[in-house]
């Protein structure tokens, strides 16, 4: 297909409840959308991950807008004739800004595939209808608060429980969650780097409770001191920050940096590559999961068909519209279960709902041909 116009739309929704990481506190999900539209008509929507501020990354809303607007767009509207599967080394050129080019690479994606009837699951290769899903619990106040907090999500009927750990937030938290709701819950923590290897006799201490994995407790540069922390405990280590494409998944499994891999199409610049990932910890025996940046519908639907592949076999941190936001932007997406259904519909198989997108926006900035 050909590019001929298209949109960046900044939105902004309140989150239902304030979101803290050892990074920052969130209150509501800013977002880029990608709208682009082809010289036949086809339109397409992608949703950039990053968030309004460089915290989790060094990505944020104005940097995908400059560098949207700036370079990425006009090198895919004079590329000509492109196929989705040509977008990530068309923006070769522009290094970095992996969220802004994924956002790019799934409008592109979206609105081919809506063109040829195909889902953006089946095109992936999923072969799940259904994936189960968990959430990611951030930190709160009091240990109180926190059992509040999961016994709510429980009763939703999430089966898995991510715990936002920092230090001084962490084994006591994490015990406590464990004597109220028992071993059956499947339990695990994420310390957005938060750590340095100094501390690793506290998250050696986490293994007496049975958790699933232990998510980027050090920077994101330092793979060595993940292999080290990974000889030292039992929980598995699992990296989300780190992985930024599928030659360095391979470098960190190769070196014992991590057993388990979580993957964010965003992270990594683009679905194509986040598949890619998935094949090569497929082949490497490495389980891969479904991260989450608190995405509207838009991004959740794509997250939805990424994890139907079947090398992700823990649940996603791919939640139900209503544990982030009180009106999605698309239809609702509604647990049944522990699991989330996968979008059957052409492209992404969602949406924005018109008059939910007009109150959410912030601004838009046209791409001209
Ligand atoms: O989308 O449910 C979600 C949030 C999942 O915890 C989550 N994401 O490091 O994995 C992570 C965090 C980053 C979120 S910062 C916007
Ligand atoms: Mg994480």
């Amino acid at each position: 297909m050909r590019l001929a116009s298209g949109e960046l739309v900044v939105v902004r929704l309140p989150l239902v409840r304030p979101f803290r990481t050892s990074f920052t506190t969130q209150e509501h999900r800013e977002a880029v959308l990608v709208h682009l539209v082809a010289d036949d008509g086809a339109d397409g929507w992608g949703e950039c991950v990053a968030s309004y501020h460089p915290f989790y990354s060094d990505e944020f809303t104005a940097t995908v807008l400059a560098v949207g607007e700036q370079f990425l767009w006009p090198i895919l509207r004079d590329a000509g004739q492109i196929t989705a599967a040509h977008v990530h080394e068309l923006l070769t050129p522009v290094r970095g800004h992996r969220m802004a080019k994924a956002a790019f690479e799934l409008a592109v994606l979206d609105a081919s595939l809506r063109t040829t009837g195909t889902s953006l699951a089946d095109h992936l290769g999923g072969v799940r209808k259904r994936v189960d899903v968990g959430v990611s619990v951030g930190i709160t106040d009091t240990i109180d608060q926190l059992l509040d907090v999961v016994g709510g999500y429980l009763d939703d009927g999430y089966q898995r429980i991510k715990l936002k750990i920092e230090p001084g937030f962490d084994v006591e938290p994490v015990r406590a969650v464990r004597d109220r709701f028992g071993p059956e819950v499947l339990l695990q923590v994420d310390a957005n780097a938060g750590y340095e290897m100094g501390d690793w006799r506290t998250l050696a201490a986490l293994d007496e409770h049975d958790l699933l994995l232990v998510e980027q407790p050090f920077p994101e540069d330092d793979l060595g001191s993940h292999a080290a922390l990974a000889e030292r405990i039992e929980t598995p280590v699992c990296l989300d920050e780190s992985i930024t494409s599928a030659a360095r998944a391979l470098e960190a499994i190769e070196m014992g940096a991590c057993s388990i891999v979580n993957i964010k199409a965003g992270r990594v610049g683009g679905f194509l590559e986040a598949r890619r990932i998935h094949d090569v910890c497929r082949a490497a025996r490495v389980p891969v999961w479904c991260g989450g940046m608190l995405e509207t519908g838009i991004g959740r639907a794509a997250n939805l068909a990424l994890a139907s592949l079947p090398g992700f076999t823990l649940p996603g941190d791919i939640s139900a519209s209503s544990r982030y936001f009180a009106t999605d932007l698309t239809d609702p997406f509604e647990l049944d279960g522990s699991t989330l259904a996968v979008p059957t519909g052409p492209g992404i198989g969602v949406t924005p709902d018109l008059d939910r997108l007009a109150a959410c926006t912030v601004s838009t900035a046209p791409l001209a041909d």
